[in-house]
């Protein structure tokens, strides 16, 4: 095929843009990169343009249909002397009478796809239109075939029209000896040593010349047998002519630099792209190492919150003990005979009067402890929204990379968002509205009004309530423990009722630990989902992310190999399409 690899290099180049296209696309680029996508692509489709210009019956339709191997230009026995004919590809055959003087053939042999043709009348009938129509030709042609024959080689109209040719033009131009069957070798090679004179004489310039014969041609190219064919295709001189026209028309030619210049611009396109891609897929993969990071780091403050928690119930727990032990001891002192006695006969004096003691005793040490405990929690959870926040600054500091503008935006907004959250819960109001939430159970628990934590911090508020409840019900105590000594004679029953009493106590104590665990554990654990909760959408927006980009990725490398293999093909070019990256 005439321009193979040209046309291989083509239809690579213009899959590749057909594939950046379609990345440009996904990637949301800008209508304008868009737009030269597209230009890019449609400067390739352009055809090539052949003119061919010669003498009636030279054998120029001829020599048309033979380089083509289709028969799209009439080759008449009757001369077609009356019009230029412009052969381009259509879907449907028909032919386009645009002036007296020009036809659109429009014809669907894929051949013209990649070549429109110009078949001129004979230089000797070329009516002045003719010519000034063929000159409009030559400056867009990439090729002009000048045709002479070997029956007549002296037509001095073809000089004539070259004569006047301008010097540029003839740059274009190959001359074609043709229907060379019908001469001898050696009458042949005295045509071709006569025009190359001619030539410097007529034109001053020395063109390739090449003796072919057509017919020959044409029946090469309509043999099965591939040795019969290039052998046939030898004697025709068409080889020489199509090496002749790949070289310097299709492969060598400005049209291949073209492509080269097409494909670095598509290169230029890519490597931005492809920067954005890898830059936008490192930062989401950082993104999530730190958020992993930041969750690990949470954990670890949670375990460290957890064991405080246990100290401050081992303290409670201790506290509560030693008060209990005082209780005991103060217990034991009163159960004297006298005393006994008048507990068994119904005074409620040493009742009333443990009551108040044990209970101050309990209120004033449990106060203590619960505030500063939990000013403690507070504290130490208040310190973790700082780490939290000053992680994030690091973590999340904002970078000069070219990043995708959508995905760019969406990252920034969503860590302003948690910034200002963070910002808000570290200082003033947020906080203490997060605690309240946090021990709203707790609050309830203790039957606290709503909002009483806006007063102080949690410490105060619940440690005073704590101390007021049900926990310690020591009333209820020593009432139970008051009417079993009615029933028992007292000295006898002094161990049992001091045994009693502890044994109640105990009980009331671990169930005040274990619920004021409970209520802590709780809290805590609530802290900390709270505080995950603000991370959750940075996170599920960068595995969205990462997932919408896997194909962008694919496409990257895809086109990568593609383009530098293009560039490779058309040679000159920079070495790879990575050239950005
Ligand atoms: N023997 C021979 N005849 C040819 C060859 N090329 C063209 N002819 C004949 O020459 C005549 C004129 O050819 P045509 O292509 O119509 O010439 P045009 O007027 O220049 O387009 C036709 O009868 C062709 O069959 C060739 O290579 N060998
Ligand atoms: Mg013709």
């Amino acid at each position: 095929m005439l321009g193979e690899s040209f046309f291989q290099a083509r239809a690579d180049l213009g899959t590749a843009l057909f594939s950046l296209g379609t990345l440009a696309h996904d990637l949301h680029a800008p209508q304008e990169t868009i737009r030269t996508l597209n230009e890019l692509g449609t400067s390739l489709r352009e055809p090539f343009l052949f003119v061919v210009v010669g003498e009636v019956k030279a054998g120029k339709s001829s020599l048309l249909n033979a380089l083509f191997g289709r028969e799209f230009c009439k080759a008449d026995v009757l001369p077609m002397t009356d019009k230029i004919y412009v052969f381009k590809h259509a879907e449907q055959e028909r032919d386009v009478h645009v002036s007296p003087q020009l036809t659109e053939c429009h014809r669907t042999s894929p051949a013209l796809r990649d070549f429109n043709i110009v078949d001129t009348p004979g230089t000797n009938t070329i009516v002045p239109e003719h010519e000034a129509i063929t000159r409009q030709f030559l400056p867009l042609a990439d090729l002009c075939l000048c045709v002479f024959s070997t029956v007549n080689p002296w037509g001095a109209s073809a000089w004539e029209f070259l004569r006047h040719l301008h010097k540029t033009w003839l740059k274009k131009v190959v001359f074609v000896l043709q229907q060379r069957d019908l001469r001898s070798a050696a009458e042949v090679d005295a045509v071709l040593t006569h025009m190359r004179q001619t030539m410097l004489q007529k034109i001053g310039e020395s063109c390739p010349i090449f003796a072919v014969s057509a017919k020959q041609a044409w029946e090469a190219k309509h043999t099965e047998d591939a040795d019969a064919r290039a052998r046939m295709l030898g004697e025709s001189g068409f080889d020489a002519l199509e090496n002749h026209i790949a070289s310097s028309v299709t492969d060598g030619s400005a049209r291949t630099e073209k492509l080269g210049s097409v494909c670095r611009s598509a290169q230029v396109i890519f490597s931005e792209f492809k920067l954005q891609v890898t830059t936008a897929a490192a930062t989401l993969e950082t993104d999530l190492m730190k958020l992993r990071e930041l969750r690990a780091v949470l954990e670890e403050r949670k375990e460290q919150s957890f064991r405080q928690v246990g100290g401050m119930l081992w303290t409670i727990a201790q506290a509560s003990e030693r008060t209990q032990g005082q209780g005991e001891e103060l217990l034991r002192e009163k159960l004297t005979f006298a005393g006994t006695v008048k507990l068994m006969f119904g005074k409620r004096g040493l009742e009333k009067f443990f009551q108040t003691e044990l209970e101050n005793r309990q209120r004033e040490t449990l106060t203590k402890i619960v505030r500063e405990s939990l000013e403690l929690i507070e504290a130490d959870m208040r310190s973790v929204w700082k780490q939290v926040h000053e992680l994030m600054k690091r973590s999340f500091a904002a970078h000069d990379l070219p990043l995708l503008p959508d995905f760019a935006q969406q990252r920034t907004e969503l860590l302003n968002r948690i910034d200002l959250a963070l910002i808000g819960r570290t200082q003033g109001e947020e906080f203490q509205q997060q605690m309240q939430r946090v021990f709203a159970e707790t609050a309830s628990w203790l039957r606290l009004p709503a909002g009483v934590f806006a007063a102080g911090g949690i410490g105060a508020v619940l440690a005073g309530a704590l101390t007021k409840a049900t926990l310690l019900d020591i009333t209820g105590t020593i009432a139970g423990v008051g009417a079993l000594t009615g029933t028992v004679v007292a000295l006898t029953k002094r161990r049992k009722i001091l045994a009693e009493y502890r044994r109640q106590m105990n009980e009331k104590r671990e169930a005040m630990v274990r619920a004021i665990e409970d209520h802590l554990r709780h809290a805590v654990q609530r802290f900390y989902v709270d505080l995950a909760q603000l991370f959750q959408p940075i996170e599920a927006f960068a595995e969205a992310q990462k997932k919408l980009l896997e194909p962008s990725m694919a496409a990257v490398r895809d086109l990568d190999a593609k383009l530098t293999k293009c560039a490779a093909a058309l040679g000159g070019t920079k070495a790879s399409a990575a050239a950005g990256g």
